[in-house]
């Protein structure tokens, strides 16, 4: 099965490609260039939902390509650990270390000693859960919990619908009623604006559920600034009020739900009035939403991430997710929910991988930092860090960076820059990006497989991810002949198990994108239902409801205290994709505070403050945002150390205590003080 499409002629001055950096909107590319230098990137409409343009990150792409901080050969450190110090090697003298390391772990029956460390700096197929899986997998290696993002609702989705694929984002334009819960698609997914916009044009209403007022939100109908992780109860009060007045479409639930009654139950206790009080806006809004939800068909929810990354973050958007199956919403295009279309496909990476089972001690990557300092999970000698920058994403940063300064610790970091993490490996190894290997990846959000040629030659030698663990393999003796290697074979592996595979791999042969189902997209409870065991929803399932403290929707109190009373938000930003392409970003960043807050403080704008609590210390800035409600502060995501004084960042302040479901992250539990200096 050929499920790559051709090779391109070198002469070609535009070539396609495709994105696979973390974000749902996978967009379909058209890379210009000159004397085979990328000079420019521009959207195509291969997928649709691309429609001819792109963020204006990866509009920089070039500059991420061959600018300073790309790694451009292998290096072994020399100096002290973290301080990026190292001389330039071979390949070959790379690897041999690496595997020498890996080989006498494994030798001395300590494989689990040995932590892979992997998220999303590639969602492509072929740069992770595939050779990767491989290696660490026959090495007996510990496996790593990929829970930074997306468990918690992960888990909802999977115990509610079987992650039924949900709207498609070009079908909003249909919705009469559009809510975005927690998701801000101006900054982090910006192909659904537009659709946003046309179904408003055409007379729909918006409603945005957000602590901050972000652009959308301006132009909302509605806007209703919650307090942060307080979703649960207001989602529960409008289950509450749509069964009380007669809103609940008894037809659908008895058809296609189990346990309504049990749901009904345990929304009891939420009245529109209490989750207003607990959620600190006025009744008479929830009061409005409840009413426009129940009239308004076709009615979207998109649910974003924003709503999962606090203790009640899995129940949250359970709640959520059970609102149109109660109010009857499925069943016409535009009508239902969104939360993450990535099990669209069923491809199996295991049949790339190679890799029989896996059952060796798992390790929360949350809970890094505990664990590199030898409290729980078990002792870690040697960390290989791919596709990920552990320390500025993982919460409690202070501890992950006293992890990393281990001088026992022997790391690996595989990336295409020198990130901060990068600066405290023992060993760094050159990765290309996406333009210079081979992919097949999906959208988690556009419903869309694409599979993409290099367009360039790897930048200085870098190499891909599937061939740096094939050479690993090798070096530690795991390899094994029948492997798929070569990003042919693993595409083949890929799809070989798929029931749809030999149609997908002809349209991506044919126009190097496929659409599950076809196109237009599936609508929901017509041609896609639940992938639960009785392809009904399942309001209260079992695991989940064992899973959660207190059980499913259970409600856990505001954890701010009087010395630290803040709420801190670490929302995406429009300038970088987490940390991804952070080091073009080299300007200062500041914390914003309602004008409120600042005052009480006596902090004016451009004050350098810090920003604290118990886990560590932000030093920056202070910005007044009029739009802030009073009780919140802001200091985005994905910031690198160049970019606060003190080289901290927001995970500095984020809590490594886990979710109600999924074990997943609570960066928005972080309450803070903010003092001027
Ligand atoms: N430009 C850009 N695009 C990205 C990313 C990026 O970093 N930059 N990241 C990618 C990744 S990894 C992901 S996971 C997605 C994330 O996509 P989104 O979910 O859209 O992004 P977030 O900024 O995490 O959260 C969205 C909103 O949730 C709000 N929020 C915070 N706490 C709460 C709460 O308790 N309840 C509610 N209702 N809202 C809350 C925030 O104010 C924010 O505006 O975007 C992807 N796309
Ligand atoms: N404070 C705070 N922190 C957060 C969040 C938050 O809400 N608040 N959100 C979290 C979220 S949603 C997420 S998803 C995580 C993301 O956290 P990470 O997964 O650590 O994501 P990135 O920071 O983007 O790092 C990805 C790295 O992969 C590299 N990379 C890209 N392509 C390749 C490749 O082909 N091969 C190799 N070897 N490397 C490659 C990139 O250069 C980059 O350095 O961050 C989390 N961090
Ligand atoms: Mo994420």
């Amino acid at each position: 099965m050929a499920a790559l499409p051709p090779d391109p002629s070198p002469t070609t001055a535009r070539l396609p490609s495709a994105c696979p950096l973390d974000c749902p909107d996978a967009c379909s590319l058209e890379v210009q260039l000159e004397d085979g230098r990328a000079v420019a990137i521009a959207g195509t409409r291969v997928n649709p939902l691309t429609d001819g343009y792109i963020c204006a990150k990866v509009r920089r792409f070039p500059e991420h390509l061959y600018g300073p901080d790309r790694v451009r050969y292998p290096q072994i450190r020399v100096g002290e650990k973290g301080k990026g110090q190292f001389r330039r090697v071979s390949w070959e003298e790379a690897l041999d270390l690496v595997a020498r390391r890996m080989k006498e772990l494994v030798d001395r029956g300590q494989g689990e000693r040995i932590l892979p460390f992997c998220y999303g700096g590639s969602n492509g197929y072929l740069s992770h859960d595939a050779v990767d899986a491989r290696l660490f997998s026959r090495l007996g290696a510990s496996r790593l919990a990929r829970t930074v993002c997306a468990a918690p609702s992960g888990a909802a989705a999977r115990g509610l619908y079987g992650k039924m694929p949900g709207v498609a984002l070009q079908d909003y334009a249909e919705a009469k009623l559009i809510v975005l819960w927690g998701v801000n698609p101006s900054v982090s997914g910006i192909h659904l604006v537009p659709h946003v916009q046309e179904a408003q044009k055409r007379g729909g209403k918006l409603v945005v559920v957000d602590p901050r007022r972000t652009r959308l939100a301006a132009r909302a109908d509605l806007h209703l600034p919650i307090h942060p992780g307080t979703d649960l109860v207001v989602a529960l009060a409008l289950i509450r009020w749509l069964f009380g007045k007669g809103y609940s479409d008894e037809k659908f639930l008895s058809e296609h739900t189990t346990r309504s009654e049990e749901l009904r139950r345990r929304a009891e206790p939420w009245t529109l009035e209490r989750a207003a009080e607990t959620a600190r806006v006025p009744v008479g809004d929830l009061k409005r939403f409840a009413r426009l939800y129940a009239e308004s068909q076709p009615a979207a929810i998109r649910c974003g991430w924003g709503v999962e990354r606090n203790r009640n973050g899995g129940s949250a958007v359970a709640a959520i997710l059970a609102l149109p199956a109660v109010a009857g919403k499925f069943g016409v295009r535009g009508g239902g929910y969104t939360m993450s279309n990535s099990k669209a496909w069923d491809l199996d990476s295991a049949a790339a991988a190679g890799a029989a089972s896996w059952t060796t001690r798992e390790v929360n990557m949350n809970r890094l930092g505990e664990v590199l300092a030898g409290r729980e999970g078990g002792p870690v000698d040697l960390l290989f860090v791919y596709n990920a920058n552990p320390a500025m994403t993982i919460p409690d940063q202070s501890k992950v960076l006293a992890g990393l300064a281990r001088e026992d610790l022997f790391t690996i970091v595989f990336d295409p820059v020198m990130t901060d993490t990068a600066r405290y490996a023992d060993v760094v190894l050159p990765a290309t990006t996406f333009l210079e290997r081979s992919e097949m990846s999906r959208g988690y959000g556009a419903m869309v497989l694409q599979s993409t040629r290099p367009v360039l030659e790897p930048v200085g030698e870098s190499r891909p991810n599937h061939e740096v663990f094939g050479e690993l393999c090798r070096r530690t003796g795991v390899a094994r002949p029948e492997d798929p290697e070569t990003a042919e074979e693993l595409a083949a592996a890929l799809l070989s198990r798929s029931r749809e595979g030999e149609a997908i791999a002809a349209a991506l042969a044919r126009d190097g994108a496929a659409f599950p189902g076809g196109n237009p997209a599936p609508i929901s409870f017509v041609d896609v239902f639940p992938r639960t065991s009785d392809a009904r929803v399942h309001f209260v399932p079992e695991e989940l409801d064992t899973e959660a403290p207190g059980g499913l929707y259970h409600f856990q109190p505001e954890p701010a205290s009087a010395s630290f009373p803040l709420a801190l938000l670490s929302p995406a930003t429009d300038r970088t994709i987490s940390s991804s392409l952070g080091e073009l970003r080299r300007e200062a960043v500041g914390v914003e505070l309602a004008p409120e807050d600042a005052q009480a403080r006596g902090i004016s704008d451009g004050d350098r403050v810090r920003v604290f609590n118990e886990l560590g210390e932000v030093v920056c800035r202070a910005r007044r945002n009029a739009t802030l409600r009073p009780g919140l502060a802001v200091l985005p995501k994905g910031l690198w150390g160049h970019n606060t004084e003190n080289g901290m960042t927001a995970t500095s302040l984020a809590p490594a205590t886990l979710a109600d479901l999924g074990q997943g992250a609570c960066f928005n539990d972080a309450r803070v003080q903010v003092e001027r200096l």
